[in-house]
């Protein structure tokens, strides 16, 4: 397994739009190892492709305290969603950075998971955060971009500065 590198907002590559994933090979499979010791390592309790630089639909999640519940999602699609919350998110691409979202309060997803099987499922709290913040991933959205320009360009300038000063 690897650590891979997580791309910073505000690079480009950030906004390209995911592919869906045609057949769940070993490359796939050994993605989901190194994006899952990724998220671990960081620690975060989601990863998308997105933000390692593979632009296809592939999420991971865990939001257990213990660490041992890896959710995989394999070209995942929002099915149902009901209510509204606003939520303090948080994103490993844009490090340091804690904001109010708004979004939906509960979300039913239907996706693969890492042997193809079809599932299902409803998500509420932490996990229904995760998978909508996720699916923007893939959709070439950040976090960010619900915020107002003027937040939103005092974080791209600290991200620059950030990256700049490394
Ligand atoms: O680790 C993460 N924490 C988090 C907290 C609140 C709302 C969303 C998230 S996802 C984030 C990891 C990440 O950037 N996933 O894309
Ligand atoms: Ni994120």
């Amino acid at each position: 397994m690897a650590i891979l590198n997580i791309l910073n907002y505000p690079d480009p590559r950030l906004h390209m739009v995911a592919k869906p994933i045609k057949e769940i090979d070993a490359t796939i499979r050994h993605l989901i190892d190194d994006m899952a010791e990724t998220m671990y390592d960081a620690p975060g309790v989601g990863l998308a492709a997105t933000q390692v630089n593979q632009h296809i639909q592939l999420i991971l999640i865990d939001t257990s305290k213990t660490k041992d519940h890896l959710q995989v999602f394999i070209n995942p699609k929002i099915i149902a969603k009901s209510g509204e919350k606003e939520y303090e998110e948080g994103c490993l691409s844009v490090p340091g950075i804690y904001e109010s979202v708004t979004r939906a309060d509960k979300v039913t997803v239907e996706a693969l998971d890492r042997d193809g099987k079809k599932f299902t499922l409803k998500a509420e709290g932490l996990m229904s955060v995760c998978i909508q913040h996720e699916m923007d991933h893939l959709l070439g959205k950040v976090f960010v971009e619900y915020l107002s320009p003027l937040k939103r360009n005092r974080i791209k300038s600290k991200m620059v500065k950030l990256q700049r000063d490394r």
